[in-house]
Formats: structure tokens, C-alpha cells, sequence
């Protein structure tokens, strides 16, 4: 009784599942166009190694019960030491047959104090975008991926109202450094997640369980986002690639499915209550122009700000999965996730369901913005699932195509295993295994990058 009637209160006449013999029969990507963009993606400091930011600071932390911040207490001081091995990592996109790569630079880093710039990482940094474009391919440069320099910290992070402007100024700043290399920039990555899990979950910096001070947050993201594109359009001039655009700015939104669990209305709020904060208030705010966060009873900010404006190129789609919420009107959580039943899960405990990603493609396809799936992968530390989940979620996209939807491109998350935020190294996204016991940190194919490659032969990126 669960399905239908959850498939009664999500609007839709017949839930949609996608067919096994169907997924298995496409011949994954052979009728996307030149140009699709197929490749992997990763974040500056889950790979990096060597940095110091409100990430390193909370890692040292513990919860008021003695528990670590970080599951077994890990940390990302070495990671997968990619600033030393970025040329692993780049033999490993060629192995793909990948033409794009969507990499972090680390605002920590590279600008440690306010104000200062470190020229010896900007220079490690161009040698990285300038061998990637020698070996064909595109980079695609994240310029905020949930970490804060510590003097941003210090003077409250995103409660800090000069936060979005200090940004903006890393972001100009950047564009200015690396736009001779660089066209495609993604200027935040999952401001949802950031809140969801800085400021209502207490799970990551600053630790904050306030729903007011989440939608504050969130407005200060998306502030942010529209000054930084201003930035970034103002100092990258230069068209690197020569297709007549200095720049592609886009944010990488985490789009979860919200599904009530069952037909009672409770579910059925709750669920759609989910949907406005986490997957449409900061696409909303772009789309008018306005910095805009209302929860009921909490907060309701609706102010215009004319930079959010057409600041989009291209919508990132972060697709993972789905919830099914069972609500609840009072009490500490809004819902509980329920268990679908009889669908896979990944290490993490997260639902595969590739279909989300379809339903999410059709969601977002004609509001102005062509879709580029900037995340997409799954938590395998056996290897046993992600060669079929690859293929399932190509198959989401090739049907998206095929029914109309601009989709440009596909990165899978992520290229290598790496440092998986409270979970440690407990997350294994990599379609290359690392063992990070092992000093080599040697970067192993896993049985998905056969799969991989069986997409870049199809659209002629590997011969
Ligand atoms: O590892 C994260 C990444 O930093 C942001 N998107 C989701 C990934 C998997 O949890």
C-alpha cells in the first residue's frame, strides 16, 4: 500500500521505474551531442591534503558526549595528498577518457590572511589548469566548497555580514589569477547542504542547530553567489577555450527527492515543506533576483538583489538520492527518513534511485539554464555497486536528452576516494580506490571505470 499511495500524494498518476533490460540494452551517451562534457569531479580540501580552515579546526573537536566530530576521529591533513600528486589524478581522467574536470581551489589556502594572496599555490594551481588543458581537458574550477579561511571564521563565518563581499573579492581575485586557463567556474558548491548541515544539524562548523540563523545563512549564500559572479564577469576577460565566452558561471545545487512516505497529509506538507527550503529557495532567489528565505513561523526575508539576477550560466545538478519523509508537525526533526523498500543502498545508507535524477532533470529543464550534472556517485568501499549505478544514471540522462531536456554534461562523483566530511574516510566515492593506510596512496581502478570508459567510447572521447 506504501508506493501507490505515495506516488497519489507526490502528483503523479504512476510512480516512474526505470525498467532493468532498458538500462542494460542503452548504449550509454551514443546519441549525445560533440561537446558534452563527461568527466569526474572533486573539492580542494577532501582531496588535497595540507590545509588549514574551520574544517581542520572542527575536525580536532568533539560533541558534548565525547564522540569526534569526524567518525574515528580522521582528519583530512593528508587526504589523498593531491596537491603532491596531482598528476595521479590527471593520468587518471586521461585513463577515463574524460574531457572535463570539475576541481576546488582552496580559499585558505590561497588567501590565508585577509587580503593576502600566496603566489607559489596560485602557481601549483596553473600548472594544474594549464596540464589538464594540454591533455584536452576542460577545467571546471569550484571557488567555494563548504570550507572558510579561519580569519573568516573567526570573525563568525557566515553570520558575518561581510562574508558574501569577502568572497566576492576571493572570487574576483581568482578570476583575475586563472581566467587565461579558465572559462567554466562554479562559484559555491551546495549552499543547502552547507546550512543544512552547519546550522540545523550541528554536524559540521559552525555546529549551529537554529533554524534563524540557517536562513540567515542561506540568504548570506546566496548574497554571495550573486557578487561573485559580478566579480568573476568583471575580471576574467580573457575566452581561454576560444568559443567566444570569457566565462560559464554556475552553482552546484544538491537536488534531493523529497517523497512523502505515505498518503497522510502530514507526510504530504512536510515533504513539500523539505522541497522550498532545500532544492527551490536558492534557485528561486536566481530566477527573481531576490534574496528571498521564508520559513514559516521562523523568518520571512524577500529583498530584491539585482546581481542574482541572471547570474546563472548553466544549473550544477548534485544528484544523490532520495528521501521518503514521514513528517512530524512538532518536535526537534521536521521528518524521518523511512526505508524504501527493496532499493539498494550505498555504504552511507543513502537510496540509489536513479530515477530521481531523471525526475530532477525534467524538474529543472526550461527555467533558463542548461543542466550540467556536476555530482552524481556512490559510497561503494566494496566496489559491488558502481558500475551498475553508473550506468542506470547515464540512463537517466540519455532519457532526459531524449525527451528534450538541455543536459551538457556528466561528472561523476568522484574521481578518487577521499576525505567524506564527518564521515571520515568512511565514504568511498572514488571510481579509483585509494587505501589510505598505504603511504603510496596509489590511485586503483575500481571495476566502474571499464563502465566509464564504455560511455567516453560511445560519445568518442576514448578510442
Ligand atoms: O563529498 C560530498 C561533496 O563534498 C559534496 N557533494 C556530496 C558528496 C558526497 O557526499
Amino acid at each position: 500500500m506504501v508506493l501507490p499511495a505515495l506516488a497519489l500524494v507526490a502528483g503523479c498518476a504512476k510512480p516512474i521505474t526505470f525498467d532493468a533490460g532498458a538500462i542494460a540494452a542503452n548504449r550509454m551517451l551514443a546519441g549525445a551531442p560533440p561537446g558534452f562534457l563527461l568527466g569526474a569531479a572533486t573539492s580542494a580540501y577532501q582531496i588535497e591534503g595540507g590545509n588549514h580552515n574551520d574544517w581542520s579546526e572542527w575536525e580536532k573537536g568533539r560533541y558534548p558526549d565525547g564522540t569526534p566530530h569526524v567518525l574515528d576521529g580522521t582528519s583530512a591533513t593528508r587526504a589523498a595528498d593531491s596537491w603532491n600528486f596531482w598528476r595521479a589524478d590527471l593520468s587518471a581522467l586521461q585513463l577515463l577518457g574524460a574531457n572535463v574536470y570539475r576541481l576546488g581551489i582552496e580559499w585558505s589556502r590561497l588567501e590565508p590572511t585577509e587580503g593576502a594572496w600566496d603566489q607559489a599555490a596560485a602557481a601549483r594551481y596553473r600548472q594544474m589548469f594549464a596540464a589538464l588543458r594540454a591533455a584536452g581537458i576542460t577545467p571546471i574550477v569550484t571557488l567555494y566548497h563548504f570550507t572558510l579561511p579561519t580569519w573568516v571564521a573567526a570573525r563568525g563565518g557566515w553570520d558575518w555580514d561581510g562574508a558574501p563581499a569577502a568572497l566576492a573579492a576571493f572570487a574576483g581575485r581568482a578570476g583575475s589569477a586563472f581566467g587565461d586557463l579558465v572559462d567554466w567556474w562554479c562559484t559555491i558548491n551546495e549552499p543547502n547542504v552547507l546550512v543544512a548541515k552547519g546550522y540545523l544539524a550541528g554536524q559540521w562548523p559552525p555546529g549551529a542547530r537554529d533554524p534563524h540563523r540557517a536562513a540567515m545563512a542561506l540568504a548570506a549564500l546566496m548574497r554571495a553567489h550573486g557578487l561573485m559572479t559580478g566579480a568573476l564577469r568583471e575580471n576574467d576577460r580573457t575566452d581561454a577555450d576560444g568559443d567566444g565566452r570569457a566565462t560559464r558561471i554556475g552553482i552546484a545545487q544538491n537536488l534531493r527527492i523529497f517523497d512523502p512516505y505515505s498518503a497522510s497529509p502530514v507526510d504530504g506538507i512536510v515533504a513539500g515543506a523539505a522541497d522550498d527550503f532545500y532544492n527551490q529557495a536558492f534557485l528561486d532567489a536566481v530566477t527573481l533576483g531576490r534574496v528571498r528565505v521564508v520559513l514559516p513561523g521562523v523568518i520571512d526575508i524577500d529583498q530584491p538583489f539585482p546581481p542574482l539576477a541572471g547570474s546563472l550560466d548553466y544549473l550544477g545538478v548534485n544528484y544523490y538520492t532520495r528521501d521518503l519523509v514521514v513528517g512530524h508537525l512538532g518536535g526537534p526533526n521536521i521528518y524521518t527518513p523511512a526505508s524504501a523498500p527493496d532499493r539498494p543502498r550505498n555504504d552511507l545508507g543513502w537510496e540509489i534511485y536513479p530515477e530521481g535524477l531523471y525526475r530532477m532533470l525534467l524538474r529543472y529543464a526550461h527555467r533558463g539554464w542548461p543542466l550540467l550534472v556536476t555530482e552524481n556517485g556512490v559510497a561503494d568501499g566494496r566496489g559491488v555497486l558502481r558500475s551498475d549505478f553508473l550506468r542506470a544514471h547515464l540512463y537517466a540522462v540519455d532519457r532526459a536528452r531524449a525527451e528534450g531536456v538541455e543536459v551538457i554534461g556528466y561528472l561523476y562523483w568522484s574521481l578518487i576516494d577521499n576525505f567524506e566530511w564527518s564521515h571520515g574516510y568512511r565514504g568511498h566515492f572514488g571510481l579509483y580506490a585509494i587505501d589510505f593506510e598505504d603511504p603510496t596512496l596509489t590511485r586503483r581502478p575500481t571495476a566502474a571505470v571499464a563502465t566509464f570508459q564504455e560511455a567516453a567510447r560511445n560519445l568518442g572521447t576514448l578510442h
